[in-house]
């Protein structure tokens, strides 16, 4: 598999309880590495247009909102199969669903406050990283 990028957002209720360490190092110990970082506390605007594919959704007002209460972790990794990856480790949408030992079984609190987001396609990934790193990011050469 190439070498991909994808996004990933540790979200308020995971930082509220002080997991930032220790979900990176779940990334970087599966060989993911940090390549952008940037802790922001979301506007209204901000969330709704970066979960706009959800508009319209029954789950939506209450995303938005979580998502705005609090501030949040965005970062760019990168490595081999990036974006298959990170959905691993953060394990299922659901934490009811998720698999033992994955981030979102040990972090989450509910079906909206699951910890995590991680890109789900490499079209997804760059339009995603592109709105938090409109600068761009330090891409690893080694
Ligand atoms: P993903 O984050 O695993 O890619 P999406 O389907 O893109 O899942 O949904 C975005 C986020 O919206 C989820 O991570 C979760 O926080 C929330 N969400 C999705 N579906 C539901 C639902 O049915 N009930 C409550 N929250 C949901």
């Amino acid at each position: 598999m190439a070498e991909q990028l994808t996004l990933s957002i540790i979200k308020p209720n995971a930082v509220a309880k002080n997991a930032i360490g220790a979900i990176c190092g779940r990334f970087e110990q599966a060989g993911l590495q940090i390549v952008a970082a940037r802790m922001l506390h979301m506007s209204l605007e901000q969330a709704s247009a970066f979960y706009a594919e959800h508009q319209g959704k029954g789950f939506f007002d209450e995303l938005v909102g979580f998502m705005t209460s609090g501030p949040v972790l965005v970062m760019a990794l990168q490595g081999e199969d990036a974006i298959a990856k990170n959905r691993e480790l953060m394990g299922a949408t659901n934490p009811a669903n998720a698999a033992p030992g994955t981030i979102r079984a040990d972090f989450a609190d509910s079906f909206t406050e699951n910890a995590v987001h991680g890109s789900d396609a490499p079209e997804t990934a760059e339009r995603e990283i592109g709105f938090f790193f409109p600068d761009g990011i330090c891409k690893r050469t080694r």
